[in-house]
């Protein structure tokens, strides 16, 4: 088992169909992570725990994802010095729009990287780029991977040509 870099966390398990996309991002680039519920209302010790102790375990990166009045993210960010990616999970009401704006609202000096309503799988690629400033071989991994978006890209636009 790979040792874990990047911390999954999310408010609850019915996060997880949206959040598993992170998920599914580092497996892709073979970057080890944990995925855990580390709830910012029903668990708050526990929550502040995870954040104070992540950079010491090992991790370089989490990536939170909440809905909601989705605070996680935020309160993490405000205990780690690590770099925290949220995840607007959208629920039933609102469209995600109250997650959206409970992470990204932040207060200047506790930045939380606030990816699309819904959007892990970038929340995955972004830990990918970060770990991949300095890691040489991931980083090449990356540049393949976008090589790959511009190659469907173009082939797509070729169909349309044709
Ligand atoms: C938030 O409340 C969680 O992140 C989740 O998005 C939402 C609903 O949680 P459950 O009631 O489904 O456990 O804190």
């Amino acid at each position: 088992m790979t040792t874990p870099l990047v911390g999954v966390v999310m408010g609850s398990d019915s996060d997880w169909p949206v959040m598993k996309a992170a998920a599914e991002a580092l497996e892709e680039f073979g970057v080890g992570y944990e995925a855990d519920v580390v709830s910012a209302h029903r668990m708050p010790h526990d929550m502040i725990q995870y954040g104070v102790d992540a950079a010491g375990r090992g991790l370089r990166v989490i990536i939170a994802g909440a809905g909601g009045a989705a605070h996680l993210p935020g309160m993490l960010a405000s205990v780690t010095p690590l770099p925290v990616i949220g995840v607007p999970v959208p629920l039933k009401y609102l469209d995600g729009m109250d997650s959206l704006l409970s992470i990204v609202q932040m207060p200047a000096g506790v930045p939380v990287a606030t990816v699309a309503v819904g959007g892990a799988r970038n929340a995955g690629l972004l830990a990918v780029r970060i770990l991949a400033a300095s890691d040489a071989a991931l980083q090449a991994k990356m540049k393949d991977f976008q090589q790959d978006l511009y190659d469907q890209a173009k082939t797509k636009g070729a169909r349309l040509r044709d």
